[in-house]
């Protein structure tokens, strides 16, 4: 067998000496060993294959590390990967212990930044420009950002900050037309234009080699060239909006060839000016599938390579399609209801409805921000707008959330996805703090439902109450329960699912059906348990909590949400202030950010499996002093849990 090209490549300093015949064979073996570990781990395979030579030709082209290149979003960091050393552990990545399938500053001394969240590469290229310079230190700074998330506010407040400063940034724009479904906006639109007069860049071309092949003097002529070039350009690019905001602007290149995109970016490296190269590409290039379907294979689980297919299929719908398909039931009988998705439509199940009624759904792209304040904007006219968010994707838009939203007490319905932990894709996208961001706000009611069937209700329930609601539910199948009509809920009224004497398990959403498994497992040691599916994070059900407070030896709050300032600690300040005191446990996410790994594995760390928690109950309960477990016990208990009996349904 023939030794690979891609064999030798240990780090960027391996590329300098290949020629650009070379290199492209080396694409071509990335993008097949690429395509071949991805089917197995499972990952985001089109936003790489997009970027094979792009990443080639600026690791070509660039001094990595003096050089640093920010990876916006970072998802496309694949082959980035691939080219610094981690070729062989891509054969984990995103899986436990493995690499992550983002930018780690902890992996790499190539990784700059540790990102995940969208449209923050332009201000760290600024803002580490700025400290390079003022440090005296080397080196040119990158940042690669996509037409998808250039579609976001903050990219543009650091374009018109970076023109401002003059810094010595290099932009590169990844535009191929997608964000995760097509890019959507005026600015699209803008850059759609900029792509089709793309005569340009021929002629560029062409002028370059006319200069070279002079003999003797071509070389010069060409360096003088490139200035001649920048005049020429002002006369014909269409729009110049980044020169405008003071950035040089370079391109339309075609971003899959290598030279022409090496070149330039060669060429940019030597002027101390804004620059932005805006090169396009196609999302999935080079393997059918993708290129066809770049929504399904932006990230993607394990595939079969022949048929493009996943290898595993759910057993019972996911939360993201239940949520989908009540809201358009709901709103095939409610016409104000309107849906808005930041660029995620497929992820927030929201396509159907988007299908079913063109007319009252909204992408307004990668903007959080303006998602939350259009959704109050839109309550204000007298509409019911559901805003499907991703929990982590949501924590950007927190000041809307309070300022537009809450404080004026909108009529705006949150429909939080992905909220607990995610899985592979690890910490900068895990939804683990929403219960505690969002409880502190007036006004606003959090709920969590139990199972699939529950997000039915607490839809349908979110869209009754006046004022803000969000519901949090997982990135996870549902349970397999029965679908029934959707019905509106008592707000602030928990359900008890168990009763039991020794411990009150009280937990919410995902955790509900963990505390069942728990209390079977306590069973089994002579344990009793109460189980109560709290429902909603706010309002508490304080009487219920008072009571079972006073009626058990422990009272135990399991949720997957950060422990601090989550709904564990909302109970115990509750209990406090009502001057109930009782041994207590609260079980959630500890006070770390959490790596990547499948969701069982990673709920199974933080103590959150049945097992765990049935055993963390157990041990705490031995822990307990006897005068403490006989006092709960004693004569108050009997009186009260007569009354508690009386007053609940159990089993409802
Ligand atoms: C703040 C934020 N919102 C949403 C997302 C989810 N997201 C990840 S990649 C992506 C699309 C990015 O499109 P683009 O920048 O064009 O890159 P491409 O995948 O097309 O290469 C989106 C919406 C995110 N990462 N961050």
């Amino acid at each position: 067998m023939n030794e690979r090209l891609l064999d030798k490549i240990d780090s960027p300093k391996d590329l300098k000496d290949l020629s650009f015949e070379d290199l492209n064979c080396l694409a071509g073996e990335i993008r097949e060993e690429l395509i071949q570990d991805v089917s197995k781990t499972g990952g985001h395979l089109a936003p790489n294959l997009g970027v094979v030579e792009l990443t080639v030709a600026l690791h070509y082209a660039l001094e990595s590390p003096k050089d640093r290149i920010i990876w916006d979003v970072g998802h496309q960091c694949y082959v980035h990967k691939m080219l610094t050393g981690r070729r062989q552990e891509m054969k984990h990545i995103r899986q436990k212990g493995g690499i992550s399938g983002f930018p780690k500053r902890a992996e790499s001394e190539h990784d700059v930044v540790d990102t995940g969240h969208s449209s923050t590469s332009l201000s760290f290229a600024i803002g580490l420009s700025e400290a390079m310079k003022k440090c005296g230190k080397e080196g040119k700074v990158a940042a690669v950002i996509g037409d998808g998330a250039l579609t976001a506010g903050m990219a543009y407040e650091a374009l018109n900050h970076g023109g401002h400063l003059k810094s010595d940034v290099m932009v590169i724009l990844n535009d191929n037309e997608m964000s995760i479904s097509p890019s959507v906006g005026s600015f699209s639109a803008y850059l759609s234009r900029v792509r089709l007069d793309s005569h340009y860049v021929s002629f560029e071309k062409e002028f370059e080699q006319r200069l070279k092949n002079i003999p003797a003097i071509g070389e010069r002529m060409y360096e003088i060239g490139k200035h001649i070039k920048s005049s020429i350009k002002q006369l014909i690019v269409p729009g110049m909006l980044f020169e405008e905001l003071g950035f040089k602007y370079i391109g339309p290149l075609d971003g899959h060839d290598i030279e022409t995109v090496a070149r330039n970016i060669q060429m940019a490296k030597d002027l101390d000016t804004p620059v932005l190269i805006h090169v396009v590409t196609r999302k999935g290039y080079g393997y059918k599938p993708a290129e066809d379907n770049p929504n399904k294979f932006h990230g993607t689980s394990a595939f079969d390579i022949k048929t493009g297919l996943a290898i595993s299929k759910a057993a019972a719908p996911s939360y993201t399609e239940v949520f989908g398909d009540a809201l358009v039931e709901i709103a095939e009988k409610d016409k104000k209801i309107i849906a808005i998705t930041a660029a995620m439509t497929s992820g927030t199940g929201l396509d159907k409805f988007a299908e079913r009624f063109p007319d009252r759904f909204y992408d307004v792209g990668i903007a959080e921000q303006h998602a939350v304040a259009f959704a109050a904007a839109l309550a204000l006219g007298g509409l019911k707008p559901v805003a499907a968010i991703y929990s982590t994707f949501l924590q950007r838009a927190y000041d809307q959330v309070i300022h537009d939203v809450c404080l004026q007490d909108m009529d705006v319905v949150f429909a939080i996805d992905r909220a607990g932990v995610v899985g592979e894709d690890g910490p900068t996208h895990h939804g683990v703090f929403d219960i505690s961001y969002l409880s502190t706000i007036p006004n606003m009611v959090v709920m969590a439902p139990k199972d699939e069937n529950e997000l039915r209700h607490m839809l349908k329930t979110a869209l009754e109450i006046k004022g803000p609601v969000a519901v949090r539910y997982p990135r996870r199948n549902g349970l397999g329960v029965k679908l029934e009509p959707a019905k509106v809920l008592e707000t602030g009224r928990s359900e008890v699912l168990r009763d039991g004497q020794d411990v009150a398990i009280v937990a919410l959403g995902t955790m509900v059906k963990t505390a069942l498994d728990s209390a079977d497992i306590l069973a089994k040691h002579k344990i009793s348990a109460t189980v109560v599916n709290a429902r909603f994070a706010k309002p508490l059900d304080e009487e219920l909590l008072v009571a079972l407070a006073q009626q058990h030896r422990l009272l135990v709050t399991v949720e997957e949400n950060a422990l601090w300032g989550g709904f564990g600690s909302n109970v115990l300040r509750m209990l406090m202030t009502n001057g109930v005191f009782c041994p207590a446990l609260n079980l959630g996410l500890t006070d770390d950010f959490i790596p990547h790994g499948t969701i069982d594995e990673l709920l199974d760390m933080q103590g959150l499996s049945s097992e765990k928690v049935a055993a963390r109950i157990e041990q705490r309960l031995n822990k307990m002093s006897p005068t403490l477990a006989s006092e709960a016990q004693g004569k108050l208990f009997k009186n009260l849990r007569k009354a508690f009996l009386s007053k609940i349904n159990v089993f409802e």
